[in-house]
């Protein structure tokens, strides 16, 4: 497999779905034009941005089919493969120095605000590092954990982050406090997109992400030990930031565009002080808008891994799952070879049960393609029966910064047809061609 994000987008390039921007382009122009970006479905990179130092890359998800390169299998066994390894471990290696370290800077020789990170939304409150890949240590066991954090950029050396009441950093975090001691992170940019989606998936507590990320290659990911912190990195990581969190320290941040297309409020955030950052020659800087297609693949993919595996291992016959149909992961559609005639409310209670986030999920038939919203469409329309297909589950919990507060219903249905029905609701296909 590709080492890193450099080798992944030289594949991107050799098929073709890798555009350089070489023109001089202004900072604020990026956002817009990843939008339309966004559309082509090709990945993009800017490599000359007016005032700043280094490249600015974007869209590496940009069609799923992209995944079949990062999984090195056919996109439809994509989700198989995902939800095998998952299941995996592999302990990362130590290694004595690495691309990561090229370039290394001290307290008062960097200013990170000189990196391009961008403005994402237009009421944002400035520019934000939106693709840092935090790497923690539990304070007393010492097991690491990576997630996603957003983090506003404030200064020199000096950042908001962003971590839910729920996530395992946070818990880190509050355990670091109450022993009186500042929290040490280090932030990766420019991670191997194993590694953004080992920090995404979100597994149990207290499982190394590094082991999943190492899993997800099918190769042990090589670290090198931070300059400044007690802490382990990716040796080919593009950048790193070293630093703290200091106990109790917070401040203003916000608001922020998140991935259901609405802003976040300015609330009191963590503060993140850096001490060291070190690059690799050239650094490049991945973005990543909320909701654009590499934000919802990597919070979707490993769900539909995870349902998958759900379902299957109740003997449901998935044949397809998308839970990308609404730019979000709050709504499944999932296609089925039916067995047994009332089975696709099973299939809707395992997938609820299995991702507490999931608000919507509709189950079709295996002659329906759930990656193309107006089929899905066509089977509500024309296969659901309304009065039996509907499954309301009132207030269970679900995403906590749904408009409607965190319990909300679920709404499954059933838009497949009654088993002894096929010869009635076999679909049309055109004359064969001669
Ligand atoms: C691009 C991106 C940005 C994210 N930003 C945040 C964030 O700012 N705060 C947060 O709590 N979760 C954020 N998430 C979600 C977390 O990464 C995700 O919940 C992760 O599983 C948490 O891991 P943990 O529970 O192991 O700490 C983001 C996810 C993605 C893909
Ligand atoms: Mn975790």
């Amino acid at each position: 497999m590709f080492k890193d994000i450099r080798g992944y987008l030289d594949i991107l390039d050799k098929q073709g779905f890798l555009d350089h921007v070489t023109e001089e382009v202004n900072i604020s122009s990026i956002s817009s034009r990843l939008a339309a970006q966004e559309k082509k479905g090709h990945a993009v990179i800017f490599e000359n941005i007016a005032g700043y130092e280094g490249k600015v890359y974007n869209n590496i998800f940009g069609k799923r089919q992209f995944l079949a390169s990062v999984f090195e299998c056919p996109v439809e066994k994509v989700v198989d493969v995902f939800g095998q390894r998952l299941e995996q471990r592999i302990t990362p290696v130590m290694v004595e120095d690495g691309p990561v370290h090229e370039v290394i800077m001290k307290k008062g020789e960097f200013d990170i605000r000189k990196f391009p990170f961008i403005q994402h939304s237009a009421k944002d409150a400035g520019r934000y590092i939106t693709s840092g890949v935090v790497i923690a240590k539990e304070p007393e066991t010492g097991v690491r954990n990576i997630s996603f954090n957003r983090m506003q950029l404030k200064g020199p050396d000096k950042t908001g982050l962003r971590m839910s009441p729920t996530q395992d950093l946070e818990a880190y975090y509050r355990k670091a406090v109450a022993m009186g001691k500042p929290l040490e992170i280090a932030v990766v940019i420019g991670s191997h997109p194993m590694c953004l989606l080992a920090a995404a998936c979100g597994p149990p507590r207290d499982v190394d992400e590094l082991e999943i990320a190492g899993a997800l290659r099918g190769e042990a990911m090589e670290l090198v030990k931070c300059i400044t912190i007690d802490m382990e990195v990716p040796a080919y990581a593009e950048i790193v930031l070293e630093g703290k969190l200091m106990p109790g320290e917070k401040e203003i941040e916000g608001p922020f565009g998140d991935f259901m297309e609405f802003y976040i409020e300015p609330m009191e955030n963590h503060v993140f002080h850096i001490d060291c950052v070190t690059t690799r020659r050239d650094p490049m800087v991945q973005v990543i808008s909320a909701g654009s297609t590499d934000d919802v693949t990597l919070l979707g993919s490993p769900r539909e891994a995870q349902i998958k595996n759900a379902l299957t291992a109740i003997n449901i016959d998935v044949k397809a799952i998308n839970i990308m149909l609404c730019r979000n992961y709050l709504t499944c559609a999932i296609s089925v070879r039916k067995q047994i005639d009332l089975e696709a409310k099973n299939a809707l209670m395992a997938a609820f049960a299995s991702f507490k986030f999931l608000k919507n999920c509709i189950i079709v038939d295996h002659d329906v393609d759930v990656f193309d919203p107006s089929d899905v469409f066509w089977a509500l329309s024309t296969r659901l029966r309304t009065e039996k297909g509907l499954m309301v589950v009132p207030n269970a919990a679900g995403f906590g910064r749904d408009k409607y507060g965190i319990h909300t219903t679920k709404l499954g249905i059933d838009a497949t047809v009654p088993l002894d029905a096929w010869d009635e609701f076999t679909r049309i296909t055109p004359l064969p061609a001669e």
